[in-house]
């Protein structure tokens, strides 16, 4: 690791303290000019470090720049040892993440971009992406179960989004099938997951969920089509947190659950997270929009509906409406 990145390290494990150069220089056994050039480095780069004369330097609560660093500061002692890449732009990162999952990487390997500028949304629509207020990441799995336990990841990863936003951010949020997380009314969130398949052995090769997060995105700055719909996590107040705690949290929740995620037990905080069940819904399938009660959700994520003839089908993909929210 370079100098700068072992500075960053230190600066971000002791943001509630100032380090010394001193102190700096003996563990890393370099000049104390050599730490003060990795600092001056870091701060073009945009790092807000604060130094006060005989105490040292320390990072500003406020300095919120993703960095590999950051984020493995934050994450549980079991998945330090994942893979973090970290973009400034980048396409897509779930399309960054299927091209290495084909080249092998491991399971928990994780990207995560400032912006994505091809950002996807499901079936083909887009995920407005913007720079320094967001959160865009997609995480490798490679589930070794049958294909129709792998569904369930969608549901896992919204109901991990939800615990992480609520731990970390102290808010509280829902979830609307299939898996747009909302706060007050407002999408804050949207998950899209995708299986590369092996077509020799049918098996399910790897998983990439991917999770996009208005972290700090300012109302008047989504597109004017999405502005009644969407929000962010914090809309009027300064964050006390940083996007990079999050992203760690997302990945705690995520991968605990996904120890155990074929046992289900996450699907009972999953309906009393949604904000559908009981209510009258609008849901398109062939080619029409159709009438129904949401009444449950099925032992791998559908949703199970009811039409005013008494009929019961399961949802499994698509897109609902609420009459407020579409
Ligand atoms: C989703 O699709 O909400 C899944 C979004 C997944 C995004 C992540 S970011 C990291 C990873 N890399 C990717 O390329 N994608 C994933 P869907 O349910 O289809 O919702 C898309 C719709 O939500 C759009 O048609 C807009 O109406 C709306 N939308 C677009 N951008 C939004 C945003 N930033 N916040 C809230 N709503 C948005």
């Amino acid at each position: 690791m370079s100098l700068k990145n072992k500075v960053l390290q230190i600066l971000e494990e002791n943001r509630s303290s100032c380090i010394s150069g001193q102190q700096m220089a003996e563990k890393f056994n370099v000049s104390r000019a050599a730490v003060w050039k990795a600092i001056e480095a870091l701060r073009k780069e945009g790092y807000e470090i604060h130094s006060t004369p005989n105490k040292g330097y320390q990072l500003f609560a406020s300095s919120d720049i993703l960095s590999k660093e950051a984020i493995k500061h934050f994450l549980k002692k079991e998945y330090r040892a994942f893979d973090v890449f970290v973009y400034d732009t980048i396409d897509s990162t779930n399309n960054a993440a299927k091209k290495i999952a084909v080249d092998g990487a491991a399971e928990g390997s994780i990207i995560i971009a400032d912006t994505q500028t091809a950002g996807r949304g499901r079936m083909g629509r887009s995920f407005y992406s913007p720079a320094q207020s967001g959160i865009y990441m997609s995480v490798i799995l490679r589930p070794k179960t049958d294909i129709s336990d792998t569904v369930l990841l969608t549901t896992a990863a919204g109901v991990a989004t939800c615990r992480a936003i609520e731990k970390v951010c102290k808010k509280s949020c829902a979830i609307k099938w299939l898996n747009d997380i909302y706060i007050e009314e407002k999408k804050v969130c949207g998950i899209l997951t995708e299986a590369m398949t092996n077509c020799e052995t049918g098996r399910v090769d790897s998983i990439v969920v991917g999770i996009g997060v208005n972290f700090k995105t300012p109302p008047d700055a989504f597109p004017k089509e999405i502005q009644p719909r969407a929000g962010s996590i914090y809309t009027d107040e300064k964050p006390a947190v940083t996007r990079s705690q999050l992203i760690a949290q997302i990945i705690n929740e995520l991968m605990d659950i996904y120890e155990t995620f074929t046992q289900r037990e996450f699907l009972k905080e999953y309906k009393s997270r949604s904000f559908v069940l009981g209510k009258q819904i609008s849901y398109f399938a062939q080619n029409n929009w159709h009438e129904a009660l949401a009444i449950d959700i099925s032992k791998d994520g559908g949703l199970i509906v009811q039409d005013a003839a008494g009929n019961v089908s399961t949802l499994h993909s698509g897109e609902i409406s609420l009459r407020n929210i579409r």
